[in-house]
């Protein structure tokens, strides 16, 4: 470790303790370049096989053989294994503990109850013809039925797409149209930090769109009168009524698809990334317990909305498979106060407390005394996910949420890649606030420039994988081809992510944020060209560009260039019409922080947009614009730098 530098210890009841200290770690790394087949085999003893894999990894990201395939002669049921399989000896221990909006109300479920309401939403399921391979919508808020409602799709082979509750009726219905979704199960409203969010009326207003739709199930969440169309629309607690608690799981092969989840790229609408049935159940639930070092029983607090891949992998699947208690929050971190996430730790004596920076860095800014009126005795381990956590905000995380006594996981990893790839392990990893710190065994990071030259040593480039873990997605749904040009042709044979990344002289990784035109707001993905394209939907604009900037709270904010057609004149009112628009567009997420209207958009002689100049002016850093000698009019850029909006 250079000197001067801040570095954590391993502390020594971790190394003692931990299932994976620095000597297992060490055999790990070794072991998966000597033995793979052995090493993935044993990974993949982990779970409960009708037929154990025989062909265990046929991978090659070269695009004229391209395929990535993983214990494809296994057969498997995740929701067995992230049910059945515990009953026999936890079978009374709560599965799921959901903890309201509202702090006075909680609830427990067991493995039985969760084991019996799966399966009558499955026999639910069944009964309205949903079969293997079909793809079911699910539009739910933070309530136990979301994780049952996945649970049961698994449990008959039917492909789950979750879509978050803050997307908006037009997101939703784009989603649906996407995967040819038939049944759509939502709630009638949603509750978060004491507002309401009218899922039923989204989905009715996205179900003009949807015309193949026949069914929609509706959970009652907060049992407001909601419309219901007869013949399309029924309640759950309606259809469940003397339904069956057991449900034959479907036998599927690993590679079968378990879901599909949208996020959002750089270019074009969102891409529907699809994950398997084998490969992601071993990856979620063997980082879930080496990374939190989990052991069974334990409460582990995921905050992650499960319209996220983070919900899917640490709220949901990861943590059943590997009998977890865990956590389900409706709410939000300052409601109804700014002590409410220690509260609930204090309540459910939650042992492993994953979150994400932007939550981290907005109760920071309320100081120390709303986390230090709490206890926080039970918390064992600290985690965070989602984006860049600033050292700042680290070492507040680690002084005043966990007092010094719990080690950090700065867990880098996407949608595309199922669960963490880079990350410490708390017995093993020495922490450094900031870093990721290294690559997990199996996990082959390497940097590149941006001709694709491989760099060596302590550089930064932009971040890639040269081989395959079982988590990684295995398609676009629908578009193959998309999914080999997105990912694997900038440098042909490589995953490339779109993060750019620092190693440092010990091999640390420091995740510097994307480089390409995706932002991250609060931890949420959003693509320029979408933003863009929702903006120039409204009647007034001509043409827009996005771009993000430094937000101390949101990680980076969005900030619009527009320029308006020829009669519209700018206005105080058409710029929060604009930032409205959006809003209700995409999501309440993606407004914009700033809406600038522009004579004209800086543009190469060819018509490309140079975002670069425009990100330099939402940054405020317009001291040194670079090169502009390219630009068609040079002239549009002093107008922008003038018109700046603060
Ligand atoms: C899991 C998830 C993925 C993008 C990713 C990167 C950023 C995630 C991070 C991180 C720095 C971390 N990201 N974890 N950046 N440090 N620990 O967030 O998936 O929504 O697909 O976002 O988030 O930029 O490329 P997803």
């Amino acid at each position: 470790m250079s000197e001067g530098e801040l570095v954590i210890p391993v502390p020594q009841e971790w190394a003692s303790r931990a299932k994976m200290n620095a000597a297992a770690y060490e055999a790990a790394v070794q072991r998966v370049e000597a033995d793979p087949e052995g090493y993935w085999t044993e990974l993949a003893q982990r779970l409960d096989w009708i037929k154990f894999p025989t062909k265990i990894k046929d991978v090659s990201f070269n695009r004229e053989d391209f395929h990535i395939r993983w214990y494809e002669d296994g057969i498997l049921n995740v929701s067995v294994n992230c049910l059945d399989r515990h009953l026999a000896e936890r079978g009374d221990q709560t599965a799921i503990i959901w903890e309201s909006d509202d702090p006075h109300i909680h609830t427990f479920m067991t493995y039985r109850e969760l084991h019996a309401e799966v399966c009558r939403m499955a026999n639910v399921l069944k009964a309205k013809g949903v079969k293997k391979g079909d793809r079911v919508t699910i539009y739910l808020p933070m309530i136990p039925q979301a994780a049952v409602a996945m649970l049961a799709c698994a449990r008959i082979g039917a492909v789950h797409s979750v879509v978050f509750g803050g997307f908006s009726p037009d997101s939703l219905a784009g989603r649906i149209q996407d995967c040819d979704s038939k049944i759509v199960i939502t709630a009638d409203e949603g509750l978060r930090g004491g507002r309401v969010v009218p899922l039923k009326a989204n989905v009715d207003e996205a179900l003009k769109e949807c015309p193949g739709v026949t069914d929609v199930i509706v959970v009652r969440r907060t049992k407001a009168e909601v419309n219901m169309v007869p013949g399309r629309d029924a309640y759950y607690g309606d259809l469940k009524q003397g339904v069956s608690d057991q449900c034959d799981p479907e036998p599927m092969n690993a590679e079968d698809p378990l879901f599909i989840l949208y996020t959002s790229g750089s270019t074009g609408k969102p891409k529907g990334v699809l994950h398997t049935t084998g490969g992601y159940l071993v990856w979620a639930s063997w980082t879930h317990e080496v990374v939190f070092d989990y052991r069974p029983g334990e409460v582990f607090w995921c905050t992650a909305d499960i319209g996220w891949v983070t919900g899917h992998s640490y709220v949901v699947y990861g943590p059943l498979a590997n009998a977890a208690t865990t956590v389900i929050f409706e709410g939000v971190p300052n409601y109804p106060t700014n002590s409410r996430f220690w509260e609930v730790v204090d309540t459910h004596k939650v042992e492993i407390f994953y979150t994400a920076p932007t939550a981290i860095r907005a109760l920071m800014r309320d100081g120390d005394e709303p986390v230090k009126k709490t206890s926080r005795k039970s918390i064992r381990l600290l985690g965070t996910v989602g984006e860049p956590i600033n050292p700042e905000a680290w070492l507040w995380y680690y002084k005043v949420v966990g007092e010094e006594r719990c080690p950090i996981v700065d867990t880098w990893w996407q949608t595309e890649t199922g669960a963490c790839l880079i990350s410490p392990l708390p017995g093993c990893t020495p922490l450094k606030p900031g870093s990721a710190t290294r690559p997990l065994p199996g996990v082959k990071c390497q940097l590149v420039d941006a001709d694709g030259k491989v760099l060596d040593g302590a550089t930064s480039g932009n971040l890639c994988l040269t081989d395959s873990w079982p988590g990684q997605m295995r398609t676009v749904y629908g578009d193959h081809e998309r999914f080999i040009s997105t990912y694997f042709t900038t440098y042909p044979g490589k995953y490339f992510t779109g993060d750019g990344a620092r190693r440092d002289a010990d091999g640390y990784y420091w995740i510097t944020g994307r480089v390409d035109d995706v932002i991250n707001v609060s931890g949420h993905r959003l693509g320029t060209a979408e933003i863009e394209s929702a903006l120039v939907g409204h009647e007034a604009v001509a043409e827009a560009a996005v771009v993000g900037f430094p937000h101390d709270i949101k990680g980076q904010g969005i900030y619009a260039f527009v320029t308006l057609k020829a009669d519209v004149a700018p206005s105080d009112i058409l710029q929060a019409d604009l930032k409205g628009w959006v809003r209700r567009e995409i999501g309440p997420f993606a407004a914009p922080e700033a809406v600038q209207f522009a004579a004209g958009l800086p543009k190469t002689r060819s018509g490309k947009i140079m975002r670069r100049i425009l990100r330099k002016i939402a940054e405020n850093d317009t001291s040194n614009l670079g090169d502009t000698s390219t630009l068609a009019d040079p002239a549009v850029v002093d107008d922008l730098v003038q018109n700046r909006v603060g």
